[in-house]
């Protein structure tokens, strides 16, 4: 294993720092973690505010440098795998759509599909979180984010589609129906 730096997780089970730790085993790479209580507000403390300025989780310290943003922590990551096992060949064609799905899901998807998740009873926030959805369906390649190979940005994109179709989002037999199906298949979302 080459020389990685330092790396800490700041994880609360069922939050979006679960993606981050899902990359990190699959990736197979040794890292410190620390469970955030958000209940108690944890995750709003002095001393947290350190690791992320936002107070929101993942939190993700590398060596001494806190970096925020689970996109951000999760293309870092798989950068540092020597055989880039889930990461298109750099200046490729493909590596720019795989930067456009990590900065267009939690940028622009997910806030699109909030509203929803808080008010699910909404229509209007039901039609913007389909018209999230749609807008999803369009950017696929399939059977994967990128076509035939599971990459990093999969492991995002089946933990927002996953959460959706907890709250009854996802159509059975749709297209996002059997990527979470057959991503799941991959990547076991019990206990993260
Ligand atoms: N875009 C951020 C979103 C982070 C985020 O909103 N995390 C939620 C948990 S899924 C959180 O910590 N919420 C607590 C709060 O907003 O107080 C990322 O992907 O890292």
């Amino acid at each position: 294993m080459m020389n990685l730096p330092a790396i800490h997780l700041y994880h609360a089970p069922g939050s979006r720092s679960g993606r981050v730790k899902m990359l990190l085993d699959l990736l197979g790479f040794p890292y410190e973690q620390t469970l955030v209580n958000t209940q108690t507000g944890e995750h709003k403390t002095k001393a947290y505010l350190k690791v992320n300025p936002l107070g929101v989780v993942p939190g993700l310290v590398v060596g001494e440098t806190p970096v925020i943003e689970s996109g951000a922590q999760m293309m870092f990551l798989a950068d540092l795998d020597p055989q880039m096992r889930f990461v298109p060949i750099k200046g490729s064609f493909e590596r720019a759509i795989y930067y456009q799905w990590f900065i267009m899901t939690p940028s622009v998807l997910e806030p699109m599909t909030m509203p929803f998740i808080w008010n699910p009873r909404d229509r209007a926030a039901r039609e913007e979180a389909l018209r999230a959805i749609a807008l999803q369906t369009a950017m696929l390649r399939g059977p994967y984010c990128l076509g035939d190979q599971l990459c990093a940005i999969d492991v995002m994109v089946h933990w927002s589609m996953h959460f959706l179709a907890s709250r009854g989002l996802i159509e059975t037999g749709s297209v996002w129906h059997n990527y979470v199906v057959r991503v799941g298949k991959q990547l076991d979302w019990n206990g993260y």
